[in-house]
């Protein structure tokens, strides 16, 4: 995932959304900030680490079910006789995707790969890496936000659709928003198609802790930079060292919540605005919501989908889940 503003077409919307949402963040209360903006290209590479940490679990979680379940996923996958389109949304580097990609290929089966990312890079390395890694795959790669991508593929192609959105993306936004982003993907689906999707579960609250809190401190660096990227792309003047970063778990309800905090009373200047900050005044950046196997059903069935498949890995801390539209 990369947000980047320095060379896309885009270049001046983004530039100008990124001020207007980090200046409504930083003049809220409590101040805020979004998350998806984390992803310049050293944001990227900062999560590329947190992904090998030893606390960060996810991915490793997420892998195995990739590379072990593949089998079932495409028992499932392959119901359409006649092929389908399987659009991957923010594909990145589709390492987990590549597993099931081999699966599909190798038995013959009938569908074109479309990864959607907001990122032009991604998508170039893709069709530049794929081709290598699985001979023989249909790919047609679009530099899009997931909806705008979506809306094209449906334009391009009336095949019955299987939408993946792996790696708990789906956890950064807040609940409500993600019920709403489930029901938005819902309507652009015709009744048989399929979304698999991953939620990170509930499970031991200290596990979920330290897998935001690590011992490296990688995980402050990745919020810290976004204060980098404030500085680099809207003219500011945040002194990293005056803050830090702290983090939430709440097991009653599965929010994850970072935070960076003011270590001092200081006035920081962004994009021209003076923002002050008070002594141990925080910033909200990013949620990382976990949810329970129940939970996960409940929203399918909120969102116009019927759960089909769990698929966990052996460990039981993470879920892909396969859903009908209905
Ligand atoms: C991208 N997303 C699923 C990560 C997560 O686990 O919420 C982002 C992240 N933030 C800190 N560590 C990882």
């Amino acid at each position: 995932m990369n947000t980047e503003t320095e060379s896309s077409p885009e270049t001046y919307v983004l530039a100008e959304q990124i001020k207007v949402d980090v200046l409504t963040g930083l003049s809220a209360s409590p101040k805020y900030m979004h998350s998806k903006y984390f992803y310049d290209t050293k944001g990227d590479e900062l999560f590329r680490q947190i992904m090998q940490i030893p606390e960060y679990y996810l991915t490793d979680c997420e892998m195995e079910i990739f590379k072990d379940r593949c089998m079932d996923m495409l028992n499932t996958l392959s119901a359409f006789p006649n092929g389908f389109d399987l659009i991957e949304l923010g594909a990145g580097d589709a390492i987990k995707s590549s597993e099931l990609l081999k699966c599909l290929v190798h038995n013959d089966i009938n569908f074109t790969y479309y990864p959607i990312d907001i990122s032009g890079n991604v998508i170039q390395l893709l069709h530049d890496e794929l081709p290598k890694r699985i001979p023989g795959i249909d790919l047609q790669g679009i530099q899009a936000e997931y909806f705008e991508g979506l809306k094209e593929v449906v334009s391009r192609s009336d095949r019955p659709k299987i939408i993946l959105l792996l790696g708990a993306n789906i956890g950064n936004m807040p609940p409500d928003e993600a019920l709403e982003f489930c029901t938005l993907l819902r309507e652009q689906l015709l009744e048989g198609d399929l979304l698999l999707i991953g939620f990170d579960l509930k499970k031991d609250p200290w596990v979920i802790f330290n897998a935001y809190n690590d011992q490296q401190g990688v995980t402050e660096q990745f919020n810290l930079n976004l204060l980098t990227r404030i500085n680099r792309e809207l003219a500011a003047d945040f002194n990293l060292q005056n803050f830090r970063h702290y983090e939430s778990y709440d097991p009653t309800n599965g929010a994850g919540k970072s935070y960076l905090f003011s270590k001092t009373n200081q006035t920081v200047t962004v994009a021209g605005e003076e923002i002050l900050f008070e002594e141990n005044e925080c910033i909200f950046m990013e949620t990382s919501h976990k949810y329970s196997l129940k939970e996960v059903d409940h929203f399918a069935l909120k969102s116009g989908f019927e759960p089909v498949m769990h698929l966990m890995d052996s460990k039981k801390w993470f879920t892909d889940v396969i859903w009908k539209a209905v």
